[in-house]
């Protein structure tokens, strides 16, 4: 049995989130996802995500191809997370390319390219422009 664990917010689930999550699965049996805390987001961002990380957890944790789904409390806890769910492989977003290699000496870590032109951003962005126009 080969386990694959990733990590991401999830924001407002989109096509290049289930691209990667689909990809990731296909790299063993089983694909444990961390979904980022709110406080994690916020941390990172100064702003938290439109969706919480309850049902941001529930979203990821109803599509087919996930396995298990926890929430993910600190970046510095990855070696930990690797270590108990006894991961073999690291697959992130090439945003992340080479941030992860220090779990190198734990398992496999892999990027894979993002899904070109799609983001929780660009989405957001894209809504409230066609909010603007509407109310124009
Ligand atoms: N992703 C992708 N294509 C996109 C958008 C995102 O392949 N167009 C991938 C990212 O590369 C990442 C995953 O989807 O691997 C989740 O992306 P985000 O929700 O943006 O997560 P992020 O804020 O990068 O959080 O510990 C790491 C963090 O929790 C990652």
């Amino acid at each position: 049995m080969r386990t694959v664990i990733t990590f991401g917010t999830f924001d407002v689930l989109h096509i290049g989130h289930i691209n990667i999550l689909r990809r990731a699965k296909a790299h063993g049996d089983r694909l444990i996802v961390g979904v980022s805390s709110d406080a994690l987001n916020f941390s990172k961002k100064q702003r938290y995500p439109v969706y919480s990380e309850a049902d941001r957890a529930e979203i990821i944790s109803s599509l087919q191809f996930v396995d298990e789904v926890f929430i993910e409390e600190s970046l510095e806890l990855k070696g930990e997370y690797i270590k108990k769910f006894g991961a073999d492989i690291l697959i992130m977003g090439n945003d992340w390319e080479g941030r992860f290699d220090i779990f190198k000496e734990l398992c496999e870590v892999e990027y894979l390219p993002r899904t070109e032109g799609i983001s929780t951003t660009e989405l957001i962005a894209e809504i409230k422009a066609r909010e603007d126009n509407v109310a124009a």
